[in-house]
């Protein structure tokens, strides 16, 4: 399968702030290195560079003047005399009265923009985001030409940011972008499956009001995991898009045979909605040994994954999301690859 990769990540290296103290964030460069070299060294198949895309193809998940905000923040943070990382600290949470109205001031924008303090901004950062949105949407056109798998490496994230917001190392919701691009290319339906740990807040956000573009998440169970306050099984989706949104929490310390059974689950609801293409966000802090997570897989249990996925049948497009044991990422990852082309 094809690997569509960008080294423009290397221009975006957050800061995290993490028990008191502001530290070098796990969501580093050399993620995309590890996984990048596993892709090469397995012969998983060529490795192209995105092309470029207009940012009107963001707008297409997200607001337009979300999209503006971010191509511009870091030039209105360092007009402000600042040389540090641009990070939000003020939240408008729900009883304040101008919760949803646009500050002039940065500061007031980052805030407004963000669901935490975990996607911090520098100068660099809009360079690689919007290259890494490039490298999902060159993977989704790549699908719609006919191929049967492709694999974005996106770095920075996507999955943790909405329509309106970034958090959570997320900036652009690259598989939400990508999505989209395949049903504007004229696909009928399609399924966003997340296997990160972390629920799958953003995407979910932009599709909750879809029938489209069914979105299914296995991940840790929100009362005890990031992102807290979404991922429960009784968000099932709005309007058009009721029923049309699938949560499988999961407990913290979870196994493949209880994983297993999820995803025969989530399998289920993606072959009922019959999309012409699947999209995978690729998470792999489930991984036992991931130092911010509390999922217990195994490297074997991501060829399964792969294999189950393979079964399915469908186009599938995946997108690189989560996974912090930076050692293990690359082996993990490609495993979910090999297995899905029946290599593992
Ligand atoms: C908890 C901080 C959580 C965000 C994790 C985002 C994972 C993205 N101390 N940090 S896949
Ligand atoms: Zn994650």
């Amino acid at each position: 399968m094809l690997t569509i990769y960008s080294s423009d990540h290397h221009l975006h290296h957050g800061v995290e702030l993490k028990d008191g103290v502001i530290s070098d964030s796990f969501e580093a460069p050399q993620r995309a290195e590890t996984v990048l070299a596993r892709v090469k060294a397995s012969g998983l198949g060529d490795v192209i560079s995105p092309r470029s895309f207009d940012r009107s193809c963001y707008a297409e998940a997200h607001s337009r003047r979300y999209v503006d905000f971010l191509a511009g923040a870091w030039d209105e943070w360092s007009a402000t005399g600042r040389t540090c990382q641009a990070l939000p600290l003020v939240w408008p949470v729900r009883s304040m009265p101008s919760n949803a109205s646009l500050p002039e001031f940065i500061d007031g924008k980052l805030g407004l923009f963000s669901m935490d303090a975990g996607a911090p901004i520098n100068a660099g950062t809009w360079a690689a985001v919007s290259s890494s949105a490039n490298s999902a949407l060159t993977g989704a056109e790549v699908i719609a030409s006919g191929a049967r798998s492709a694999f974005a490496l996106c770095r920075p994230p996507g999955h943790h940011a909405g329509r309106e917001y970034m958090g959570g190392y997320c900036y652009l919701n690259n598989a939400a972008i990508a999505a989209q691009h395949v049903i504007r290319s004229g696909a009928k339906r399609v399924a966003v499956l997340d296997v990160d740990f972390h629920h799958g807040n953003g995407t979910q956000d932009i599709f909750y009001d879809r029938s489209d573009v069914l979105f299914v998440s296995i991940h840790g169970e929100p009362s005890v995991s990031y992102p807290y306050f979404s991922g429960y099984a009784d968000e099932r989706g709005i309007g058009y898009g009721a029923g049309f949104n699938l949560n499988l929490p999961l407990p913290k310390g979870t196994l493949w045979s209880t994983y297993d059974e999820a995803l025969g689950q989530a399998c289920s609801a993606i072959r009922k909605h019959a999309p012409d293409v699947l999209v995978v966000s690729l998470g792999v802090d489930t991984f036992e040994h991931d130092p911010i997570s509390h999922f217990r897989l195994r490297t074997q249990d991501y060829s399964r994954i792969g294999e189950t996925l393979q079964r399915l049948n469908i186009r599938t497009l995946f997108v690189m999301e989560g996974g912090y044991m930076v050692d293990e990422i690359g082996i993990n990852a490609v495993n979910v690859l090999l297995g899905f082309d029946g290599r593992a």
